[in-house]
């Protein structure tokens, strides 16, 4: 198969990065040079306890290598973590796009994800209050294609040259370099104080978005309003989204500080197990269209990055599905190197004059040039297109292609004008013909200065639950910040957003409520929308992870719920004050892969207590067994127990008895023949439900 042909293949990248793979296994061990080695233990020496020699180059080069192992982390999304895939569209977009990839449903685009967080550095723990990276490389036959977005749909400001500032602001603070991956101090809520265009995006930081329960169950957004044209040349204005199979799911805010101390590798855990285990996360692409000559029907700047366009005013159109289906095999090389591009684009998928994406046109280039040491970065085996590459650029740092022959200039006639541009019907890419007058001016649209009304709706289409949590947020990040004043301005802007939000966080941070808001919000487009809000979200027992508790001598009930669960696709677990196989009763068995030791409560969606005398006792005699159903209970999982299991769990609880138990929300108990019989489908919806805000804590 030649080159070309094999890039219409869904594995073309994975056949193009095998060129590049190297397997050390039973192999002598080289230099860089390919001299085999005979000692890599000790350098050269003039006599054993003797100066090390200059000549020993095996030394110095092992050395030098090492002394330049580091690269320049991100200057932002410094952590994050990705996977390969593929993508396929359901039906041809040839009516909106004239992109290939969007064409052939029986195509599948390889893809790379890489998700992120914003703040913290490449150390930085996975579960802190941050948004998430959402990138997505598309390996078209047309080239790349990259949709470099977040977790949440707007952003903090409307303009690329305030984005120094807000970087700066949210980041550790310079002078001591405090805190770490974390926006609750003094100078980012100053900043948040003083640029109200921030409002909306701040609602959504505060939310339980800002703290997913895995990569596999966010959202994924483009942000900006992009363009969408097809063969004719007619555009359509888009936004892409993506959506996630198993909904949108978060973790809550005590248990998310604790998860970074206790597995700060959660996220990537998390989705390098559900690879690796088959359960392959899935997002289907989403497309909201507007015609372009409706810019102007709404009530919203659609070139405003800090705005949605309400899913209900413009509904989501779901075109096609992302599986990520390959872990890595280095992350240096795939994860770390990766370069995105909002500007990598394909035929049929252009820009708007949004002036934040206007100005990240500019920037990704650049961050790569001293992140990746040059002009060649394209060339490493991850940023490779399967497409060829073809044209007259030559030479820099780093230049690993051998361009054959003397032209490297256009026009040209020694190799006939070749490499040529190729027209548009030959796939060559053409500017989407917008018509733009206007003067040169540094201003901003009167039409981007609504703040307030789309924080409005954000709070409007919260659950109670939501609220409460946001209120809490706030009376967190807030509680952080040292300087009065700070958190006084920041009370004047949740009055213009929700008079009621600012009421309850203003008397837990020590500052006074004002009598009325500065600049009230306007009226939203609509009151509330439902697809803002998590509670309304796809809710399944599919991957979810269990916690078995069980000593020697549990009962046979528990191999059962084992059993459900894994044909239901959760994940069951043994936990127990050992490792290796757990005995139960009538001569079954579990293997243990945790003890109350090496793992947490923290760290699985539920929670089942096992039956049987001796399991109880083991469990009893192990203060961090109680503890787990504490934790699990306070942070609103379900937990479920069984026979001799419901008195430890009543116990545990510190509940008046076996009766107050079983009523409590999420707690499943049963001990009576019939009641063991539904127990396990009881359990599994208790699963699928998540959380239950109900419990009183
Ligand atoms: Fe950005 C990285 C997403 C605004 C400048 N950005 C970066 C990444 C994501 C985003 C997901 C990580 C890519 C990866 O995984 O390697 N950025 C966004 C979104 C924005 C946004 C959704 C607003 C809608 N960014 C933005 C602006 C600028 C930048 C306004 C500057 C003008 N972003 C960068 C950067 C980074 C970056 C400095 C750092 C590392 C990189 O590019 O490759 O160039």
């Amino acid at each position: 198969m030649s080159n070309e042909e094999k890039r219409m293949n869904e594995n073309a990248k994975q056949e193009q990065l095998d060129s590049f793979r190297v397997n050390n296994d039973g192999k002598k061990l080289t230099t860089n040079q390919g001299l085999k080695v005979s000692e890599d233990e000790h350098s050269l020496k003039a006599g054993v306890r003797g100066p090390t020699l200059m000549e020993d180059f095996h030394f110095r080069e092992k050395m030098t290598h090492f002394d330049h192992e580091r690269i320049p982390e991100r200057i932002v999304h410094a952590r994050g973590f990705g996977a390969h895939g593929y993508f396929q569209v359901y039906e041809p977009l040839t009516s909106l796009t004239r992109a290939k990839f969007l064409q052939d449903p029986s195509v599948k685009t390889p893809v790379f994800v890489r998700f992120s967080t914003v703040a913290g550095s490449r150390g930085s723990a996975d579960t802190v209050r941050d948004v998430r990276g959402f990138s997505t490389k598309f390996y078209t036959e047309e080239g790349n294609y990259d949709l470099v977005g977040n977790n949440i749909p707007v952003f903090f400001i409307q303009d690329a040259m305030k984005f120094p500032d807000f970087v700066h602001a949210v980041k550790p603070e310079p002078h001591n370099e405090v805190p770490q991956a974390s926006s609750a101090h003094d100078t980012f809520w100053d900043f948040i104080a003083n640029n109200h265009e921030s409002a909306h995006m701040m609602m959504w930081a505060m939310s339980d978005r800002a703290l997913p329960r895995s990569y596999r169950m966010m959202e994924g957004f483009g942000v900006h309003t992009f363009r969408l044209v097809n063969e004719e040349g007619i555009g359509h204005f888009v936004k892409f989204h993506w959506k996630p199979v198993l909904g949108v799911h978060s973790l809550v805010w005590d248990e998310n500080q604790k998860v970074a101390g206790k597995d700060p590798d959660f996220h990537r855990r998390d989705l390098w197990d559900a690879i690796e285990t088959g359960n392959y996360p899935e997002y289907e692409l989403g497309l909201q269209i507007i015609k372009e000559e409706d810019e102007f029907s709404f009530d919203f700047d659609i070139l405003d990055p800090t705005k949605i366009w309400p899913e209900e005013i413009v509904p989501v159109r779901r075109v096609g599905k992302m599986t990520l289906n390959r872990n890595t095999d280095n992350f240096f090389a795939e994860t770390e190197q990766i370069a995105f591009h909002p500007g990598h684009v394909v035929p049929g998928i252009d820009f708007s004059n949004d002036p934040l994406l206007q100005g990240r046109l500019f920037s990704y280039t650049d961050t790569q040039i001293s992140r990746l040491g040059g002009p060649n970065f394209a060339e490493i085996p991850i940023n490779r297109p399967v497409a060829p590459v073809h044209n007259n650029q030559r030479d820099g740092m780093h230049r690993m292609t051998i361009n054959q022959g003397p032209v490297s200039y256009h026009k040209n006639s020694i190799a006939g004008n070749t490499p040529s541009p190729a027209s548009p019907q030959e796939g060559g890419y053409q500017h989407y013909a917008e018509k733009v007058e206007g003067h040169k001016i540094k201003a901003r649209s009167g039409s981007f200065e609504d703040f307030y009304s789309q924080a409005l709706l954000f709070w409007n289409s919260m659950s109670a639950p939501e609220k409460k949590h946001l209120i809490s947020a706030f009376q967190f990040e807030l509680g952080k910040v040292q300087r009065m004043e700070i958190r006084q301005q920041v009370i004047h802007l949740l009055m213009n957003i929700a008079p009621e939000l600012a009421a309850a966080v203003a008397p837990k941070i020590g500052v006074q409520l004002p009598e009325s808001a500065e600049h009230p919000a306007k009226s939203p487009v609509i009151e509330s929308s439902p697809a803002l809000s998590m509670a309304n979200t796809i809710h399944s027992a599919k991957t979810r992870k269990v916690a078995i508790l069980a000593g020697d001598g549990f009962d046979q009930h528990a191999i059962t719920l084992m059993n459900a669960l894994t044909e239901a696709g959760a994940m069951a677990e043994v936990v127990s004050d050992h490792l290796g196989p757990v005995a139960g009763q009538g001569g079954v068995s579990m293997e243990a892969m945790h003890t109350f030791l090496t793992s947490d409560s923290l760290l699985f969606d539920a929670i089942y207590v096992a039956g049987g005398e001796h399991s109880v006792q083991a469990l009893a005699a192990d203060p961090n067994a109680a503890e787990f159903i504490k934790e699990a209970y306070r942070h609103y999982k379900p937990i479920g127990a069984v026979n001799e299991g419901v008195s430890f769990l009543v116990k545990g609880l510190g509940m008046a008895s076996d009766s107050a138990a079983a009523s409590a929300p999420g707690i499943i108990t049963a001990a009576s023949g019939e009641e063991l019989g539904s127990f396990a489908e009881k359990f599994l919806n208790a699963v699928a439900a998540h959380r239950f805000w109900d419990r009183v804590i």
